[in-house]
């Protein structure tokens, strides 16, 4: 079990609630059908002024509380005015709400705490026995688990948007487009739609380089990533593919909208003067395209290969240039 109280606080711990070490303002909904219950579980409670009570009567006005109000922690009766806790907790699983949940069950009810830890609820306090000590520590064993659990969460999402992102341009990453490309093949496929890949190479890059140094390069490539934010839709999809190369997957889009759509973007490259540390310059853009269905592309392999030599086709033909 994880330790929540303060070793220094574990003597006045004994009775009250107001010792739970709360650093912040702590909202807990309490869906409670029957007063005399209410009133005797809060009045435990009321000692802590960090403690702020909302109250609902059943699941209907406790799913609203709890959306509005974003509680850090829910505690739940079980027969509620219109359904039970059973069914406020399905709600709460169906509106992905992950407060942490106590059950303050009626007497000689534990099998059906049971059922409500099954179905997601982090602990149960028995009404008969729900005196404030008691209530104290639940409490802040239930929001510490969930501030670890939330930590965790976050520690997690963290680490795979890090592994399928380019740390220079904030574009997600080739790794990533291996992923996505094979999917989104499929998808066209199996609903017969339409799916365009672009693949974009900077035009003469290495002179970049050599004339301005590789720190200038970076900050270009950057540009160029919000550059391409800017120049596509939203449900489009940007990629850094390469060095200085991109890959944009245009769902839903038939070729001759994807060539207006490149046609535009590379004028947009053409034009932008690149602020790279203070140094002004210019810089072009090839663009190769292909699109599905075609003629003999089927896989996502295929359709890079065709995207790859239409952008060959437009650097052999003088850069700058969109190729399909
Ligand atoms: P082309 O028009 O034929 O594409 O010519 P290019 O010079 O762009 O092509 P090339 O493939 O010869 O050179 C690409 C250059 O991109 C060489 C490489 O050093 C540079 N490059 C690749 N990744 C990075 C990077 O992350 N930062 C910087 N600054 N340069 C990079
Ligand atoms: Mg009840
Ligand atoms: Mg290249
Ligand atoms: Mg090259
Ligand atoms: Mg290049």
């Amino acid at each position: 079990m994880i330790q929540t109280i303060r070793r220094d606080e574990t003597k006045a711990y004994a009775g009250n609630i107001a010792i739970i070490n709360l650093d912040q303002e702590t909202k807990v909904l309490y869906v409670e059908d029957r007063d005399t219950d209410y009133n005797s579980i809060t009045q435990s409670l009321s000692s802590n002024p960090r403690l702020k009570i909302l109250r609902a009567y059943g699941v209907g006005d406790g799913m609203e509380i709890l959306q509005a109000q974003d509680p850090d922690l829910v505690l739940l009766d079980f027969y509620l005015n219109d359904g039970t806790g059973l069914d406020f907790l399905a709600e709460m699983e169906k509106a992905g709400e992950d407060a942490p949940v106590v059950v303050i069950s009626g007497q000689g009810d534990e099998m059906v705490a049971a059922q409500m830890i099954q179905a997601g609820a982090f602990d149960y306090i028995s009404k008969s026995r729900a005196d404030a000590a008691t209530l104290s520590r639940t409490i802040a064993t239930a929001l510490e688990k969930a501030r670890l659990r939330k930590e965790t969460r976050l520690a997690q999402e963290k680490i795979v948007d890090m592994s399928i992102t380019d740390e220079l341009t904030g574009l997600s990453n080739r790794r990533y487009f291996n992923e996505v490309v094979d999917i989104e093949v499929q998808k066209a496929r199996n609903n017969g739609s339409p799916l365009t890949l672009c693949m974009m190479d900077l035009d003469h890059f290495k002179k970049v380089n050599d004339t301005y140094g590789h720190l200038t390069g970076d900050k270009v490539l950057a540009e160029t990533g919000a550059l391409l934010k800017q120049g596509f839709r939203s449900h489009d999809m940007i990629f850094r593919y390469g060095g200085e190369e991109f890959a944009v997957i245009l769902p839903d889009t038939d070729l001759e909208h994807a060539k207006r759509a490149c046609e535009r973007f590379r004028e947009s490259v053409q034009e932008h003067v690149m602020d790279a540390k203070g140094k002004q310059l210019k810089i072009t853009i090839s663009i190769g395209i292909a699109n599905m269905p075609g003629e003999q592309i089927m896989e996502a392999g295929e359709l890079i290969d065709a995207a790859d030599h239409a952008l060959y086709r437009a650097k052999e033909r003088g850069r700058n240039r969109v190729e399909a």
